[in-house]
């Protein structure tokens, strides 16, 4: 049984974890920033400790001062959210080894999942598909142009260590292939401090597929459908649907199950998301996320399930209490990120919310930690919010999305609004026909 969890994040996740851990009768300790004393999340929970000052580094980061406040408050479990330390294998040992619950994977699985080619390795042995590509790591010492003859060009130069878009490399001529790897193993030294580098084929036109799976510790595992994250920019997801505009209930069905399975052989634990490049019909493997992700609440609402209420479930050691059959798929649901940032230039807006007023009414949801007279920290990521709306399909889905963005005041910030009134309205968005280029494109158009 776990009594209570402490929040080892901020904003609209810390309170997304907090109502979860509310609704299950589980006490919430927040940690905060001297820069977040008046967050809302600090409000909301039943305790709070300080941990430190503003740079994340210093707070947020900060293992010693999060199992500190975890000791002192009595926590009996540690939910680390997204971002910051959620994917961090050193720090999911170390919370166990104080003796709290990591409410996440076992440090192995986000070891191996964190380094893309031992991920790939694995997926592999389970039966899933991945990009073609070097097997293994690749040195100016082996013969590199051999392998993207065989592979094809033209190819990407990864980083192992990396994810999120740092340090990969078109190359589109075996010329330029030597000089593009010496620059990707330069770049992932310095992001990552392991200069291990890997090539794939260089897919042009891809969508950005995920699965969704829930894992328990007793060999139990489901898929919860897919999400559509192919309109970014820079590598930061802008909008996200389910189900994707691209797939059908068969494909859906195939890939879904073959990523329950994959958990189940992997002894897989907590909630974990299978990430594709979608091409021409075809799957390919990327990465597996071993976290709760921003975009989780589009998979809630076309399901029905608490994907955080299960994370806490299953890491208190209890069985799924639903099956694959009792999951159903219905209707249609898009998230959109709500960024305090300038709509057309995304200069970042900190400052002071002078008037806030989120849309409502029926299947509309808003994920935020804002209210009005809140100051938006400088020091932190610039999503504010999440608009999450579901329609009974995609067209009804629109229809209330471009409702709920009419309805949505945040004065005194500059945020990316606009950007989604002009995407719900955009001929190619209505028709779903984008792929992850798009949204760039679309930007450099309007320029
Ligand atoms: C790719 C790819 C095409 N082919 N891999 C970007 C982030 C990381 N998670 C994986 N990413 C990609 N991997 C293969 N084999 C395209 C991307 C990619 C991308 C690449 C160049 C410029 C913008 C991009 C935006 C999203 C994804």
């Amino acid at each position: 049984m776990i009594k209570k969890v402490l929040i080892a994040n901020r904003g609209e996740i810390a309170l997304r974890i907090h109502r979860a851990c509310h609704e299950m009768g589980v006490k919430t300790v927040a940690v905060h920033s001297t820069a977040d004393t008046d967050a809302m999340h600090v409000r909301l929970a039943d305790e709070s400790v300080c941990i430190g000052p503003a740079p994340s580094k210093d707070s947020y980061l900060n293992m010693h001062a999060l199992l500190s406040a975890a000791t002192i408050t009595g926590a009996d479990a540690i939910h680390p959210g997204y971002g910051l330390l959620s994917e961090n294998a050193e720090f999911a040992a170390m919370v166990e080894e104080h003796g709290f619950i990591f409410i996440g994977p076992t440090a192995d699985h986000i070891r191996v999942m964190g380094d893309k080619i031992l991920a790939k390795e694995a997926v592999i042995k389970l039966g899933i598909p991945v990009v073609p590509g070097s097997p293994k790591g690749v040195t100016l010492q082996d013969d590199v142009e051999a392998i993207c003859d065989k592979v094809g060009y033209p190819v990407i130069v990864k980083a192992s260590g990396g994810g999120g878009g740092k340090g990969m490399q078109i190359v589109r001529d075996h010329k330029d292939l030597r000089q593009a790897i010496t620059i990707a193993k330069n770049e992932a030294k310095v992001n990552f401090g392991n200069d291990e580098v890997f090539i794939e084929k260089f897919l042009e036109q891809p969508r950005h597929i995920e699965i969704q799976v829930l894992s328990d510790s007793h060999g139990n595992a489901v898929h919860l459908g897919e999400r559509d994250c192919s309109l970014q920019r820079r590598h930061q997801k802008v909008w996200e649907e389910a189900p994707s505009p691209a797939l059908t209930d068969k494909q859906r069905k195939k890939l879904g199950e073959l990523c329950a399975k994959a958990c189940r052989q992997f002894g897989y634990r907590g909630a974990g998301t299978f990430e594709f490049l979608y091409e021409k019909g075809e799957f390919f493997f990327i990465e597996m996320n071993t976290r709760v992700q921003v975009e989780h609440p589009v998979t809630e609402m076309i399901t029905g399930i608490d994907i955080v209420q299960e994370q806490i479930s299953i890491a208190a050691g209890e069985k799924l209490s639903f099956s694959q059959k009792d999951i159903e798929f219905s209707g249609h649901a898009i998230e959109c990120r709500i960024n305090a940032e300038h709509h057309r230039t995304f200069a970042p807006s900190p400052g002071k919310v002078l008037g806030y007023h989120p849309p409502g009414g029926l299947r509309v949801r808003v994920d935020s930690a804002l209210y009005a007279g809140y100051s938006v920290p400088p020091h932190y990521d610039s999503m504010v919010a999440k608009l999450i709306v579901r329609g009974k399909d995609r067209a009804e889905c629109l229809r209330r999305l471009r409702r709920s963005l009419e309805e949505f005041v945040i004065d005194g910030i500059q945020t990316i609004i606009p950007l989604h009134q002009a995407l719900a309205q955009n001929p190619d968005i209505i028709k779903g026909d984008y792929d992850i280029h798009w949204l760039e494109k679309y930007l450099s158009a309007q320029e």
